[in-house]
């Protein structure tokens, strides 16, 4: 078997063959779709009259090809497992092919697959040739039409991208239906549905008068899951209006729901195509966190219309260009529609978690990497979450109106067209007159910057002094790191005033908080006429994706928590001072002595506690420890069971010394108005299941009590799950078992809350929880073809119970391997998303390092997909 090549970025070249209009027929069959491809094709000015014509495709069976209406001969054209080379073409050009193709039996969710019995498509990135022969290339821009076929009774809905041209009845019982997309596309962004499907329909009007016609399509069990996504959608659609100024570009809109989905959606030009789970909500199904998503992601995906369709990409080494800018997009959208603190807390709490891990790790890559194998291995956090915070970064350093300059100038000057960074970054260059060729570092270096700080104050002279020093550890292929543009917004909160003073820097007086340009290896910036000693807050609102150390003492870290103007730096400032105390905990547990819990950190909880609240949500976000998995980031060598001790122990410390304030907390936070996913009710109910968390933590009877009421009393599922969980969690059967139990039966009919049943289940600490997972993976509800249960069992477990995943007799890495190696067969993507944890290998003891590496060898010796193929590679490097 050869081994597969990587794709290079200084290999691109523009395609020698372009395609000015697509049609395409689909006779819609499970065993043998048939797919008629008419391609317009035109030579590129530039290239030679032999240049032959290259298209790729794959598992594709060829019936049939002509050029201009003549049939090729085989001599003629060349046939590969990648795809079908015309040695001799004309300038301008129409090729039609015949190709048959398996929907039934994809089970990677590639190209053209069957879900539930309906036909849906995922091209992105590489999915269109495995539907027909075609340069699958996103800088290859055609308008579609496509005409679709299908039985009568059991397609009655048949899609695609565009608006409905024709449509009507053919014999045997079948009909069609004919779309045209008007918008010039890459093929990535085609797709097509036909089942038996029900919509909910509503509208919209554009601010320049476009009433567009909105649709949600969905299993006829699902229509009453639809209205939050649509109110969402609407919203998103002014939101973009009134931010961006982005209109909606067709009549019509539409989102289909499909149970099995490699992502979460996909936003193909007015088809978008989402994972159920991330567009059906109900108050009784779904979570608070659920509904946020939801809301998140069709937000997303509807701004993809402009910042990845509108403009797209020039190759897929550019895939941050649309993925960064759109995520900056969402998360700024669901910063204005919710507590926007508490967005930037969970995203910077996930970033510093899960990206700063994938960075430290063997698969770290640039934001625009230079080389892959498989690009669906690329779909990762660097290329979504840094590009977002890079993006982020642009915006303060130009600020809002400048950004929104250069925003307009990218879109109207690259409309229609597939365009790199640098155009973006260009645009942004123009419009705000700042230089920017230092800041492009961030996006050809990989790894996550280090800043060291340190500060000094004058007092004779009134003089705040503060050095910075940054460095970039090497990552793989990369080792030697130049320093980065890094904006470091920051105050100085004086320490007799606990108020932020004036800056002045330089002579120039910036007012009370500013942002500073940190550009050199080490830097120093002098603060003049500072009038008292402050306590820096630095990196406000975590405006640069960097670790920043300064050796605050735990009685600064108090002060911070209480006093720092800055809503998210008062909440780190806590995090900080918990990881200091957990750190003296982890240290107690290794060396066998006895763990003492710091009383300063329970003073600040309980002056949380009994302040004055202004912001529940924040304050529900300031009382939850660190994760098992950020404090683990935080140490040179993850002790798993340490780390887990650790916590446990401050949490009950915590519960046990505050149960009376926690007890009061939640009764002050219950609620039973009618659910409403807003977030006023939103923050009470984080904070009152906060609070019963640590009751539940110390298995308080009162606790007990509240958390059975709760689950018995059925309001809502944000409830109700989070009371299930703590009692699934606790240390006693009688508790566990009979609430598993009837949740299990109620929900039996619904996938995406059985999804929840599975992974309250592997998230127990109990060490049984590995017989428990197995068992589960022979539930009738459960299915390894189904990307949403795979991470529900098996990538909940792996990536959540950390205790048990790690266990030194290594059945939990048997386990993950066993199912990577059966994935490896069925879903290559979702296969190499799951080796994720094993290729942390590094971070662990050396016993637990050789049971890793040895199931990443036992994964090598088969015969691998690209995806996987790459991930281990790397892994074992
Ligand atoms: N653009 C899609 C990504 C799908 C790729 C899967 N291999 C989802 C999104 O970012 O909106
Ligand atoms: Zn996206």
């Amino acid at each position: 078997m050869s081994e597969p090549q990587p794709t290079r970025l200084s290999d691109y070249h523009p395609p020698a063959y372009r395609v000015t209009h697509t049609e395409l027929t689909f006779d819609l069959d499970p065993a043998a779709t048939r797919v008629k491809a008419r391609l317009h094709l035109e030579r590129h000015p530039e290239r030679a009259a032999d240049t032959p014509l290259e298209l790729d495709g794959e598992r594709l069976a060829l019936e049939a090809i002509a050029i201009d209406g003549q049939p090729l001969d085989e001599g003629e054209y060349a046939l590969t497992d990648t795809g079908l080379t015309v040695h001799r073409v004309p300038g301008t050009f129409r090729l039609d092919t015949e190709v048959a193709i398996a929907p039934e039996a994809n089970t990677a969710l590639e190209g053209l697959y069957q879900s539930n019995g309906m036909y849906c498509t995922q091209c992105e990135a590489e999915g269109f040739r495995r539907i027909t022969f075609y340069p699958d290339r996103p800088d290859v821009m055609a308008t579609f039409s496509t005409t679709v076929i299908g039985d009568a009774r059991r397609e009655p809905v048949l899609l695609s991208n565009g608006n409905p041209v024709e449509r009507g009845e053919l014999p045997g019982g079948r009909h069609f239906v004919t779309w045209e997309d008007p918008h010039p596309k890459p093929c990535y962004l085609f797709a097509l549905v036909a089942g038996d499907l029900e919509r909910v329909e509503d509208s919209f009007t554009t601010r320049s008068g476009r009433e567009v016609t909105l649709q949600i399509w969905v299993e006829e069990e699902n229509l009453g899951k639809t209205d939050h996504a649509m109110a969402s959608l609407k919203r998103a659609m002014r939101w973009d209006e009134e931010t961006y100024g982005r209109e909606y570009d067709l009549d019509l809109f539409m989102i289909v729901a499909v149970n099995d989905f490699n992502m979460g959606a996909m936003e193909n030009k007015g088809l978008n195509i989402f994972n159920s789970a991330a567009v059906l909500t109900h108050p009784k199904t779904a979570t608070d966190a659920a509904f946020q998503r939801v809301e998140g992601i069709v937000a997303h995906e509807y701004f993809h219309n402009w910042s990845g369709n509108r403009v797209t990409c020039r190759d897929w080494f550019q895939l941050s260009l649309k993925e960064g800018f759109t995520v900056f997009r969402d998360q700024c959208f669901s910063a204005d529609t919710n507590s926007a603190p508490v967005k930037r807390i969970e995203d910077v709490s996930f970033f510093r978690t899960a990206q700063f891990a994938e960075d430290a790790g063997p698969t770290a890559h640039p934001v625009r990497p230079d080389h892959y194998i498989e690009i669906s291995n690329f779909y990762t956090l660097t290329i979504y979450e840094k590009g977002a915070e890079i993006v982020r970064m642009l915006r303060n350093l130009v600020g809002w109106e400048a950004f929104r300059q250069g925003s307009d100038l990218y879109f109207a000057r690259h409309d229609g067209q597939a365009v790199t960074i640098e155009d973006f970054v260009g645009c942004m260059e123009e419009a705000s007159g700042l230089d920017l060729a230092q800041f492009m570092l961030w996006y050809s270096q990989a790894g996550t910057p280090e800043i060291d700080a340190f500060g000094e104050y004058d007092y004779a002279r009134c003089e705040y002094r503060l050095i910075l020093r940054q460095r970039t550890p090497a990552t793989p292929d990369q080792h030697d790191k130049r320093p980065l543009h890094v904006p470091i917004h920051l105050g100085l909160v004086g320490t007799k005033s606990g108020h932020d003073l004036p800056l002045t820097l330089d002579g120039e007086a910036l007012g009370s908080d500013a942002v500073i340009h940190l550009r050199e290896a080490e830097q120093e910036f002098l603060f003049t006429d500072v009038s008292e000693a402050p306590v820096p807050s630095l990196l406000r609102g975590f405006s640069a994706p960097v670790k920043l150390r300064f050796p605050y003492s735990r009685e600064d870290l108090a002060f911070l928590l209480a006093n720092d103007a800055d809503g998210f730096n008062r909440w780190d400032a806590g995090q900080r001072l918990a990881m200091l105390a957990l750190d003296d905990l982890i240290a107690a547990h290794r060396n066998g002595v006895e763990k003492v819990m710091d009383p300063r950190v329970t003073e600040a909880f309980r002056g949380l506690l009994n302040a004055e609240v202004d912001d529940r949500a924040v304050l529900a976000e300031m009382l939850t420890l660190p994760s098992e998995a950020y404090i683990a980031e935080q140490q040179p060598l993850v002790d798993v069971d340490a780390i887990h001790a650790a916590r446990e122990f401050m949490r009950q410390g915590l519960a046990t010394a505050l149960r009376d304030d926690f007890l009061r907390v939640y009764r002050e936070n219950a609620d039973d108005a009618p659910y409403a996913p807003e977030p006023e009710q939103i923050a009470r109910r984080s904070l009152k299941n906060v609070a019963l968390a640590y009751l539940m933590a110390i298995e308080d009877e009162d606790g007990i009590e509240l958390a059975r009421e709760q689950f018995a009393a059925d309001h809502n599922m944000s409830d109700v799950r989070h009371a299930l969980t703590l009692l699934v969690h606790s240390s006693r059967d009688e508790l566990s078992e009979p609430a598993l139990k009837a949740f299990g039966e109620t929900w039996a009919h619904d996938p995406l809350v059985m999804d929840q049943w599975f992974a309250i289940q592997v998230t127990r600490p109990q060490p049984d929880v590995l017989d428990r997972l197995k068992f589960l993976m022979h539930h009738p509800a459960f299915s390894l073809k189904n990307p949403n249960k795979v991470r529900a069992l098996i990538g909940t477990f792996a990536g959540q119970n950390r205790v048990n995943f790690h266990r030194l007799d290594g059945e939990g890495y048997r386990l993950l391997t066993d199912v990577v190696i059966e994935l490896n067969r069925l879903n290559p993507e979702i296969a190499a998303r799951l080796i994720t944890p094993l290729t942390r290998w590094a971070r662990f003891d050396e016993e637990r390092q050789a049971l890793m590496k040895a199931e990443l060898e036992r994964i090598r010796a088969e015969e691998l997909s690209p995806n996987v193929y790459e991930v281990v590679e790397k892994a074992l490097a």
